[in-house]
C-alpha cells in the first residue's frame, strides 16, 4: 500500500470517528412529542416503557450505566467482547429480568447500518456479559445493550471502534421486499408510516414463492430492531398477534433501517428494510 492511501485510509477512519461522535453529540437533546393513545399496548409494558419511543442514544440513563471493557476490536477476527451494566454506585447490576425469552439481548450495527448483529452474551459469575463477536469490517460500531432491569426496559449504547479503512455504504433506498440471509423473500406493509403516530409494520415472508409459517423465535412471530439513520436511535418496536407484525412509533421524519428476524426449520433469518417516515 502507498504512503498516500495508507493516509486516506487514516482519514477515512479519522472521519468515520468523528462524525460518529458528532451524531452523538447532535442526539442529545429532548424528545419530541410522544403520542397519546398506545392502543397495542401489551400487559407486560408499563405506561414509562411507552411513553419512550426512543432509547440507544446513551451510555448512560435511568441511573445505569454500561461499560464495554474494550470497545477495539481486531477486524476479521472472533474476539471476546465484555460489558457490564453498573448502577450510580458504581456496582455491577447482576440482576435483569427475562424479557423476550433472555435477559440481555445485544444488538450491533455499523454506523452506516451495515453489519447488523443480535447477539445473547453469557453472564459471568461476577455480572460481567460476554460473548464472541467477529466484525469482518473497518468503522465505528455502535453496541446496545437491551434488556429489563426492576421492570423497567432499557437501552443503553456504547461505540466499537475496528481499525482500518471504513467502506462506508449508502442506506439502500426505500423498497417494499427484500431478501434474507438465507433466501426468503420477504415484504413488507407498512401502511402510511407518519412521525409520531403508530404504525402497523406487517411482514409476508415466502420462499420459492410458497408461503412461510415462521417458528416462534424470542417468544413471538419474529425480532424488530429499528434504527434511525443518523443518529441510530434506537426505536421501541413490540410484536403485535402471532403474526410478523409489529406495532412501532417513528419519533420523526427519516429514514429508519428495520432488521426483522424470522426463524424457519430452525435458523434464524435476517432480512433488513429501509423506511422511509414523512
Ligand atoms: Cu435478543
Amino acid at each position: 500500500m502507498s504512503a498516500a492511501a495508507k493516509l486516506a485510509g487514516f482519514a477515512g477512519v479519522l472521519a468515520v470517528l468523528f462524525g460518529g461522535g458528532a451524531l452523538a453529540g447532535a442526539a442529545i437533546g429532548p424528545e419530541p412529542d410522544q403520542p397519546e393513545e398506545h392502543s397495542e399496548m401489551t400487559s407486560t409494558e408499563t405506561e414509562h416503557d411507552a411513553a419512550r419511543p426512543v432509547r440507544g442514544l446513551a451510555v448512560a440513563e435511568h441511573g445505569l450505566r454500561l461499560v464495554v471493557a474494550d470497545p477495539e476490536l481486531q477486524r476479521g477476527r472472533a474476539e471476546r467482547l465484555a460489558f457490564r451494566v453498573v448502577d450510580e454506585r458504581g456496582e455491577t447490576v447482576r440482576d435483569f429480568d427475562v424479557e423476550h425469552t433472555k435477559r440481555m439481548h445485544l444488538i450491533l450495527a455499523r454506523r452506516d447500518l451495515t453489519g447488523f448483529q443480535h447477539l445473547h452474551p453469557e453472564q459471568q459469575a461476577d455480572g460481567t456479559w460476554t460473548t464472541t463477536v467477529r466484525l469482518d469490517e473497518a468503522g465505528s460500531y455502535r453496541l446496545f445493550a437491551d434488556f429489563s432491569h426492576e421492570d423497567e426496559a432499557q437501552t443503553l449504547a456504547s461505540d466499537l471502534r475496528v481499525d482500518g479503512a471504513a467502506d462506508l455504504q449508502p442506506l439502500p433506498a426505500p423498497a417494499p421486499t427484500a431478501v434474507s440471509d438465507g433466501g426468503y423473500d420477504v415484504r413488507l406493509d407498512a401502511g402510511r408510516a407518519r412521525p409520531g403516530a403508530e404504525a402497523d409494520l406487517r411482514f409476508t415472508i415466502t420462499k420459492n414463492g410458497v408461503p412461510v409459517h415462521t417458528e416462534p423465535y424470542l417468544g413471538a412471530g419474529g425480532h424488530l430492531v429499528a434504527l434511525r439513520e443518523g443518529d441510530l436511535a434506537f426505536l421501541h418496536v413490540h410484536p403485535m398477534d402471532d403474526s410478523v407484525a409489529f406495532a412501532a412509533t417513528f419519533p420523526t421524519e427519516g429514514r429508519y433501517r428495520l432488521f426483522l428476524q424470522f426463524q424457519h426449520e430452525g435458523r434464524v433469518q435476517t432480512v433488513a428494510f429501509t423506511q422511509e417516515v414523512r
